[in-house]
C-alpha cells in the first residue's frame, strides 16, 4: 500500500547547492531521488558480512544520525527514496561462485550466521537498521552485485519517474556507493555524494573515493556534507 508523504509527486522546484564539489549542484526535486546504498544490519552491526570479512564494524554507525537527518528532510520535502540492500536468493542462484568464494571469511554467503544467513534476503541480518527503516511508498531494491543497477531494474523504475539527478549515501564508500554512482554515471545521471551519510571501515578509501568522484571536473559526480543539502531544502522557496 502506498501512504504517506514519500508517494507525494513534489512540485518542480529547482535548487542548487553552492557549495558542492567541484563545482555548485543543481537539481530538481521532483527528478531527484535519495539513494541509501545498503544501511542494513549485514554491514553495521556485529555478526554480519562486515564483520566476517573481518572488519570493524563501529566506524559505520557513525553516519546514522546525519542520514537520518538527509532523509527525514527528503521525505519532508516529498522527494522520492530509494533504499538498496545486498542481498541474494535463498538458494544463491543470483550469487556466483567468485563471489561467495572470494577471500577467507569467518562466514560465507548464505552460512548461518548470528543474524540468520549472511546476505540472504528476508533474513533478520538483511533488514534496513530501523533509524532508516524504509516507508510505505519508498523504493527498496534487492541487488545481488555491488552496483545498484546491475540486475534490479533500477534504472527502468526511475526512468518511469522521470529521474535525472540521484543523491547518494550509504555503505560502504568505495565499494557498493560507489560502483552504484559510476553505473548511474554511466546511464547518463548527475549524482552527488553526502559526504557524512556515507562511511567505509577505510576511512583512507572514503576520502580517496570522494577525490576520485570529483576529480577532473566532477568525472563521476558531486560531493556535498549534508549540511548544505538541509539548507537548501529548508530555504524559503
Ligand atoms: N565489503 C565492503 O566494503 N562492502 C560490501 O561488501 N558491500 C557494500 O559495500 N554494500
Amino acid at each position: 500500500m502506498n501512504t504517506g508523504p514519500a508517494t507525494r509527486q513534489p512540485a518542480s522546484r529547482t535548487l542548487r547547492i553552492e557549495r558542492a564539489l567541484p563545482f555548485p549542484y543543481e537539481f530538481d526535486i521532483a527528478r531527484t531521488a535519495l539513494v541509501l546504498i545498503d544501511m542494513q544490519r549485514d554491514f553495521i552491526e556485529p555478526g554480519g558480512f562486515g564483520e566476517t570479512l573481518g572488519n570493524d564494524v563501529s566506524l559505520l554507525e557513525a553516519i546514522v544520525p546525519a542520514t537520518r537527518r538527509a532523509l527525514h528532510a527528503w521525505r519532508q520535502a516529498g522527494g522520492l527514496v530509494v533504499h538498496t540492500r545486498e542481498a541474494h536468493l535463498a538458494d544463491l542462484s543470483d550469487c556466483p561462485p567468485a563471489k561467495r568464494n572470494r577471500g577467507n571469511p569467518t562466514l560465507r554467503i548464505g552460512d548461518e550466521g548470528p543474524m540468520g544467513r549472511i546476505l540472504v534476503a528476508g533474513e533478520p541480518g538483511n533488514r534496513i537498521i530501523d533509524a532508516l527503516a524504509p516507508l510505505d511508498g519508498e523504493i527498496v531494491i534487492d541487488k545481488p552485485g555491488k552496483g545498484a543497477f546491475y540486475a534490479t531494474g533500477l534504472h527502468e523504475r526511475l526512468q518511469q519517474r522521470g529521474i535525472t539527478h540521484l543523491l547518494f549515501g550509504g555503505v560502504t564508500t568505495e565499494v557498493c556507493v560507489q560502483t552504484s554512482m559510476r553505473e548511474a554515471n554511466d546511464r547518463g545521471y548527475d549524482g552527488l555524494l553526502l559526504e557524512d551519510c556515507t562511511e567505509s571501515y577505510f576511512p583512507a578509501f572514503k576520502a580517496a573515493t570522494l577525490d576520485m568522484v570529483r576529480a577532473q571536473g566532477g568525472i563521476v559526480g558531486w560531493t556535498a556534507p549534508s549540511t548544505e543539502l538541509l539548507a537548501v531544502l529548508h530555504r524559503p522557496s
